[in-house]
């Protein structure tokens, strides 16, 4: 999911993940599950953060 490797997933990476996996570009959903992800509110969800929720 982490396409520049530098240990976090933007908005843009997750869009992309989300897309490839489900085929959903909806952006009401992907702010929703960005914001849940984003435990600690930088604008960027942590290989911390992602594997607490473990998708
Ligand atoms: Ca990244
Ligand atoms: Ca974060």
């Amino acid at each position: 999911m982490d396409k520049n490797q530098d240990g976090q997933i933007s908005p843009t990476e997750l869009q992309e993940a989300l897309a490839q996996r489900t085929g959903n570009t909806d952006n009401g959903l992907l702010n929703m599950m960005f914001k849940s992800l984003d435990a600690n509110n930088d604008g960027m969800v942590s290989m911390d953060e992602l594997a607490s929720l473990a998708i």
